[in-house]
């Protein structure tokens, strides 16, 4: 793989494949039950080669660091994980501070293999460790009258050279109805690789969902409140025409500005051809029901 990417990763940073997959296979032989029911369930993406490390954390967007795919790797190493904290609050039984270590102690880490697609049609495929957000929601103990959950990045302007420019209105926020936040596939990441996430990738607590166009996975999480309408969302209040709540990847509904049928994997080089892109990034058997009689180009 041509090193195309500037990275500021040294060598002994970047974890080799082999020592990865052998810890992968003691960690499935220590704790098999989490990661047999995964393998089921996770169909889409069994067979799919992950980028590499390099692959994945030279090339990001995470726009409080700068709009260039390279500023993240350069400049989020100066953001401040530790300690952390993540509020849940809203329509919640136990509305907290809940600090990162006691939500770590309870929750399950799993080993989760997804395909990831960007609204700008580039792809590639992450091998997550995470928990499931359902865990953590029910954690907080959410009530009947929720509908929605909402999500925002943290917010420090010394450390986030990007939030000079109003490019989004800062901070970054997020949301999901229920039944998204709910779904088995829908995880808070915590690592890459069996590693602790680096923070271009929004250390130290990311969502992720898999069958939706990458922004909707915010970075580096603070708060999550449980809401009865639908919130706010940075990409769909920066330009509400292009970018939608519900930001289903779906290979039928174009952006205004380009096609949405087919996507670059990262990685693959620069003569090789671009793949189609599947319908709900290729989790349609698992999620497809959630939109069941939506017209999905009025919510898309
Ligand atoms: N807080 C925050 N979260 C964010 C973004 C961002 O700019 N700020 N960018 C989004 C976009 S557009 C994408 S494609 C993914 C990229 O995640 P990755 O760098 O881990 O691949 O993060 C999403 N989450
Ligand atoms: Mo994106």
């Amino acid at each position: 793989m041509a090193h195309r990417w500037k990275n500021d990763l040294s060598e002994r940073d970047v974890t080799p494949e082999g020592a990865w997959l052998t810890r992968r296979g003691l960690m499935a032989g220590a704790g098999g039950l989490a990661l047999a029911g995964l393998a089921g369930r996770a169909g889409a993406a069994e067979g799919l080669e992950p980028n590499t490390w390099e692959e994945i954390t030279t090339y990001n967007n995470f726009y409080e660091f700068g709009t260039d795919k390279a500023d993240p790797a350069q400049h989020a190493g100066a953001m401040t994980v530790s300690p952390w904290s993540v509020r849940i609050d809203g329509l919640v039984d136990r509305p907290a501070d809940y600090a990162l270590e006691d939500i770590l102690s309870r929750m399950t880490i799993e080993e989760r293999i997804y395909r990831f697609r960007c609204v700008e049609a580039w792809s590639r495929v992450v091998p997550w460790n995470g928990f499931e957000l359902a865990d953590l929601l029910q954690m907080a103990g959410v009530q009947n009258d929720a509908r929605y959950v909402a999500f925002e990045t943290h917010l420090n302007r010394d450390e986030m050279p990007g939030v000079r420019f109003p490019v989004l209105d800062w901070p970054y926020v997020e949301g999901l109805r229920l039944d998204e936040a709910m779904h088995p596939l829908t995880i808070m990441a915590t690592g890459l690789y069996g590693r602790d996430l680096p923070n271009q990738n929004g250390a130290p607590l990311r969502l992720v969902v898999p069958w939706k166009y990458g922004f909707k996975s915010i970075k580096s999480v603070v708060r999550i409140t449980l809401t009865a309408e639908e919130p706010p969302t940075s990409w769909n209040k920066a330009n509400p025409r292009e970018y939608g709540f519900y930001s289903n990847v779906n290979p039928e509904v174009d952006h205004p500005r380009w096609s949405q049928a087919t996507e670059r994997r990262i990685g693959a080089g620069i003569f090789a051809r671009r793949e189609p892109t599947l319908m709900f990034n290729g989790y349609a058997d698992e999620v497809g029901d959630l939109y069941a009689g939506m017209d999905l180009t009025r919510f898309f």
